[in-house]
C-alpha cells in the first residue's frame, strides 16, 4: 500500500513518485529547458534511469518498443511544441497499436500560455486526436491524480498513449501531494450466458479459426490460447504483425493475416464457417481491405473494448474480457473432432512456405535468422517490402519474440529494438530495415553506442524507397518519381559512429558478418546489397510492367 498522508514536494519530484509507484525504471527523452527539474528528479531518483535520444520520434519508439516488450507502460519526455511534434508518431503508433504510452512534454510558463509563447502549441489539443488522453495540468495539487490517472488510462481496456502538458513553472511549485496505488489492469471474464452462446454456435461449426491479435499478447494468454485450440481442435491465425501470438511450428498454426498474404492462406478464413477473433480490432490490414468475411460465417468478438465490438463487421456474439480470462473460461467447452479442415489448413500454410521465389537470397538470409538466432531472440522491423521475407519465412515458434508497428510506420525497427534490448538485456534483439526506413532513425544507432546497447540492425539497401516503388509501378508503369534514393554507406557510417559495421553482397557473406554481431556484443549494422529488381517477396519489377501490358 502506498503511503496516504500527503507528503510535501515539488510537482517534478512528485511526477517521479507516481513513476516509482507504476515501478518505471527507464524514461526515454530528448532534453528541454522547458522540464529541466523533471530531468534532475530523475538524476536523484536510483531506480530510474533517462536514456536521453537523438530524435524525439526515435525516443518514442523505444518507449513505445520497451512497453510492448516488458508490458509495462513506455514513458517518454520532450519539449514544448517542437519535441511534441517530433515524437507525434510515436504517439500514433501507440494508439494504432495498443501500446500503453505516457508522454510528458514540457510546455510554455502559464502566464504566457495564449501568446504564442516561444515554441508554444496547444499540446492537449494537439494530440487528444491521436491519443486515449490528452491533458494539461495548471494545480500542482492535482500532479498525482492527473498523473495517476495517465498510467491507468494507458493500461486500462484497450491500452493507448496518454499525453500530459506540463508548463514551466508548476514543475518547480510544491504542494501536499497525495499518492494512489499503482493500476492493475482490470481483467474482466466472459458471462456464463456468453459461453453458452458461444459453445451453441461452435458445435454447429464445421470449419472453426481463430484470429489471435495483440490483446492476447498484451494479456499474456499465449499459453491459455494453445490450450484452448488443441482441446476444440481450432485452427489458428495471427492478426497482422502479431505472429509470435501462436507458436507457427504448432500444427494448428495457419498463417499470418498480413501485407501480401498469400491468398490460399486468406481462403481459410473464406472458408471457415465459425471465426473466433481474440484480442484483435480486425484491422484494414487484418481483414484484407476489410473483404475477408462474409454473410453466412459466425463471428464471436472478444476484446477487453467494447468500442472494438462491432466495430468494423457486424458480430454474432461481442464479449469484453481480457483475452486470458476469456480464454480461460472457453475451455470449460468441448468441441467435436475436426481434424480433415484442422490438417489441410496447416497444410495449406506449409506449403506457402515452399512456394518458389526468383530471388532466394533474402529467404536465405531469413533462413540463416532462423537457424542462428537463439530461440529467445526478439525481432523488430520497420515498414518497406524487405519486411515481406521475414513475415513470409520466419517461423516465430516462442512467445514475446516479435515487435513490429502495425501502424506500419518507417523508422521504428531500431529504436523500438532499443526499447527491447533494455527491457531484456540477457536476450539478443535484431532489427529490420530497408535503407529507406533506416535513415530516419538511424541516428538513434549513436544512442546505442553511448547507453552501450547491443542490438544487431539488419539493413536491406536497394537504394530505394521500394515498396513505394512498386505501388507506382502497378498503377504508372515505367514512371518513376521520388522514389529513387542515393547509396548510403550505412556500414561505414555505423562505425563512424562506433559500432560494428558490415556489409555483405551474398547469404554467405551474411552469415559470418551475423556471427560476428552475435559474437561482438557491441551495437552492430549489417548492411545487405539488395537486388533492387526483386521489389517484393513475389515479384521482380519486370513481372509488375508485364502484367499491367497484359491487363491494358
Ligand atoms: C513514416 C513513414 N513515411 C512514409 C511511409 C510510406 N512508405 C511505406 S514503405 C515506404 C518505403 C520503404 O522503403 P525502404 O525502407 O527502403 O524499404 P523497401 O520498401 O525498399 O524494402 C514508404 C515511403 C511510411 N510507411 N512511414
Ligand atoms: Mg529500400
Amino acid at each position: 500500500m502506498v503511503h496516504k498522508e500527503p507528503l510535501l514536494m515539488t510537482s517534478a519530484r512528485a511526477i517521479i513518485e507516481c513513476m516509482k509507484i507504476e515501478a518505471i525504471e527507464k524514461v526515454f527523452c530528448v532534453p528541454g529547458e522547458s522540464y529541466l527539474p523533471v530531468m534532475d528528479a530523475i538524476l536523484h531518483e536510483p531506480s530510474m534511469k533517462l536514456i536521453s535520444a537523438r530524435h524525439e520520434g526515435g525516443a518514442s519508439f523505444m518507449a513505445e518498443g520497451y512497453a510492448k516488450a516488458t508490458g509495462k507502460p513506455g514513458v517518454v519526455m520532450a519539449t514544448r511544441g517542437v519535441g511534441g511534434s517530433n515524437l507525434a508518431i510515436g504517439v500514433h503508433t501507440a494508439y494504432q497499436d495498443s501500446t500503453p504510452l505516457v508522454v510528458f512534454l514540457g510546455q510554455v510558463h502559464s502566464s504566457f500560455r495564449g501568446r504564442e509563447g516561444f515554441q508554444e502549441i496547444d499540446l492537449a489539443h494537439f494530440f487528444s486526436p491521436i491519443a486515449k488522453w490528452a491533458v494539461e495540468i495548471d494545480d500542482p495539487v492535482r500532479i498525482p491524480e492527473l498523473v495517476h490517472r495517465a498510467f491507468r488510462i494507458a493500461q486500462t481496456g484497450r491500452p493507448g498513449p496518454v499525453v500530459i502538458s506540463l508548463p514551466e513553472d508548476l514543475l518547480v511549485k510544491e504542494a501536499n501531494m497525495e499518492f494512489q496505488n499503482p493500476t492493475v489492469r482490470p481483467c474482466p471474464a466472459p458471462s456464463q450466458k456468453e459461453i453458452k452462446l458461444v459453445e451453441e454456435y461452435m458445435q454447429k461449426a464445421e470449419r472453426p479459426l481463430i484470429i489471435a491479435g495483440g490483446g492476447v499478447k498484451i494479456a499474456g494468454a499465449e499459453d491459455t490460447l494453445i490450450q484452448f485450440a488443441e482441446k476444440c481442435d481450432i485452427p489458428v491465425m495471427a492478426a497482422f504483425r502479431r505472429q509470435d501470438v501462436f507458436p507457427n511450428n504448432h500444427r494448428l498454426y495457419a498463417g499470418h493475416l498480413g501485407l501480401g498474404t498469400e491468398k490460399s492462406i486468406i481462403q481459410t478464413v473464406k472458408e471457415a464457417d465459425f471465426i473466433l477473433s481474440v484480442g484483435t480490432r480486425l484491422s484494414e490490414i487484418t481483414t484484407q481491405d476489410y473483404t475477408i468475411f462474409n454473410k453466412g460465417q459466425t463471428l464471436i468478438h472478444m476484446d477487453i473494448n467494447d468500442e472494438t465490438l462491432g466495430k468494423v463487421y457486424a458480430l454474432d456474439v461481442g464479449i469484453v474480457a481480457d483475452a486470458k480470462e476469456g480464454l480461460k473460461a472457453l475451455l470449460t467447452l468441448t468441441a467435436p473432432n475436426r481434424r480433415n479442415w484442422t490438417t489441410k489448413r496447416r497444410e495449406i500454410y506449409q506449403s506457402s512456405l515452399s512456394l518458389p521465389v526468383n530471388n532466394n537470397w533474402n529467404q536465405r538470409i531469413i533462413a540463416l535468422l532462423q537457424e542462428h538466432l537463439p530461440n529467445d531472440a526478439i525481432l523488430t522491423n520497420d515498414a518497406g517490402n524487405f519486411a515481406g521475407w521475414l513475415h513470409k519465412y520466419y517461423q516465430f515458434n516462442y512467445k514475446k519474440t516479435y515487435i513490429g508497428p502495425t501502424s506500419g510506420a518507417m523508422g521504428y525497427g531500431l529504436p523500438a529494438a532499443l526499447g527491447a534490448k533494455l527491457a531484456h538485456p540477457g536476450r539478443i534483439v535484431v532489427s529490420l530495415s530497408g535503407d529507406g526506413g533506416f535513415l530516419m532513425t538511424m541516428q538513434e544507432l549513436e544512442t546505442a553506442v553511448r547507453y552501450n546497447i547491443p542490438v544487431i540492425s539488419i539493413v536491406f539497401n536497394n537504394c530505394m524507397y521500394g515498396t513505394i516503388r512498386m505501388h507506382q509501378e502497378m498503377r504508372y508503369p515505367f514512371k518513376t518519381i521520388g522514389t529513387d534514393l542515393g547509396k548510403v554507406p550505412f556500414s561505414d557510417m555505423a562505425v563512424q559512429l562506433g559500432a560494428m559495421g558490415f556489409y555483405v553482397k551474398n547469404p554467405e557473406e551474411f552469415e559470418q558478418a551475423l556471427l560476428g554481431a552475435l559474437e561482438c556484443q557491441e551495437p552492430a549494422l549489417i548492411e545487405i546489397e539488395s537486388d533492387a529488381e526483386q521489389i517484393s517477396v513475389s515479384s521482380t519489377i519486370q513481372q509488375i510492367r508485364q502484367r499491367a501490358a497484359d491487363q491494358s
